[in-house]
């Protein structure tokens, strides 16, 4: 076959796929791998802890909650959630890839601040093709990387110790900091997440961002600043009843754990944890709220047609059908290895 006629059938076969797949992949997250919160007033609640729950317990009550249009809390910083899709999330050029919903929003009267209780995603390859995300995380570059330059804190670290049911929780970090998640009058469970309480401390490391909360002179309210983009829970879902673009996060703003930017082609995991260490008075402390999360482009397929030229580059062992599903090396056709279409 010549290279003409190659492309052809190439290109014939992306556009019978892509129509098959809208209807084989789901745009909604299937699956909560993880669910490890920090130490907050509404844990143990949201999703509900019961006697005998485990982390896998716990993660399959999550999925239920999420697939039900429901929401879970992930504490204070460094509390997190992992999810998947059932197929991998392609980063297609010059759009926005995931859209993740929270349940911030703006106070009367304004537009640019309200509840807003920021999240950093992070994304990961299952590269060892395991399933299971035990794989290199990249998080996504947010808008404090260049709105708040000096006031991060990268690679900060929090460890929450675990005194005893229902004493207040303390915390130490890696700044010399200290404190303790104060319990309040309106929720009296258990705050240290039940299921961990064996393992005596939680440690948690990742990025953290200024805080955004400032106390409105005339009203005495608690009032959170919004950040421009790139957070979890930071603006409000729907603008007009459209998605906001702010909840919006776009696969080209991976960063590795030296902060320089990967391409990545596709991902297979998501995880969002909470990137502030705040109290606003009597609201409590600052904890990202988690409602469920889509793929925008659910039938993309990880790469452009013009690729197949590109078939001598590096194949990552990993191959992928044309929908998007695993496949072996040994599979006949059209496979995506690496970002690249490759013929066998
Ligand atoms: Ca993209
Ligand atoms: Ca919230
Ligand atoms: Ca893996």
């Amino acid at each position: 076959m010549n290279y003409y006629l190659l492309t052809l059938a190439v290109l014939a076969s992306v556009v019978i796929t892509e129509a098959s797949a809208q209807s084989l992949n789901s745009p909604y997250l299937n699956k909560v791998y993880e669910y490890v919160p920090a130490p907050g007033q509404f844990i143990n609640t949201m999703p509900e802890w019961e006697d005998g729950d485990d982390a896998e317990a716990m993660a399959a009550k999550c999925t239920e909650l999420l697939s039900d249009e429901g929401m879970i809390c992930l504490g204070g910083f460094g509390g997190y959630v992992t999810f998947g899709f059932d197929h991998p999330v392609v980063n297609v050029a010059g759009e926005y890839d995931l859209y993740i919903r929270g349940n911030a929003f703006a106070a009367t009267g304004m537009t640019d601040a309200g509840s807003s209780e920021p999240g950093i995603v992070m994304v990961s390859q299952d590269t060892n093709g395991n399933g299971i995300p035990d794989d290199e995380w990249y998080e996504l570059s947010g808008s404090a990387d260049i709105d708040s330059i000096g006031k991060v804190v990268y690679n900060y670290s929090i460890t929450y110790k675990y005194a005893g049911e229902k004493k207040p929780i303390a915390w130490t970090d890696n700044q010399g900091g200290k404190g303790v998640m104060v319990r309040n009058a309106y929720h009296d469970q258990e705050y240290f997440p039940a299921w961990l309480t064996g393992e005596g401390t939680l440690t948690f490391t990742g990025t953290l961002l200024p805080r955004n909360m400032y106390k409105d002179g005339e009203t005495g309210q608690f009032i959170m600043k919004f950040l421009r983009y790139g957070y979890v829970d930071n603006q409000p879902n729907l603008i007009g009843g459209a998605k906001n673009e702010a909840c919006c996060f776009n696969l080209d703003w991976a960063v590795d754990h030296e902060r320089q930017p990967v391409k990545l082609s596709q991902i297979d995991f998501v995880r969002v944890y909470c990137a502030m260490n705040q109290i606003n008075g009597l609201l409590g402390e600052t904890s990202t709220e988690f409602a469920g999360a889509e793929d925008l482009h659910p039938s993309a397929v990880p790469t452009a047609v013009v690729d197949i030229e590109a078939s001598s580059a590096p194949e990552t062992g990993i191959y992928y059908d044309l929908t998007g599903r695993r496949t072996s090396r040994n599979a006949k056709g059209v496979l995506v290895s690496n970002g690249k279409l490759i013929l066998k």
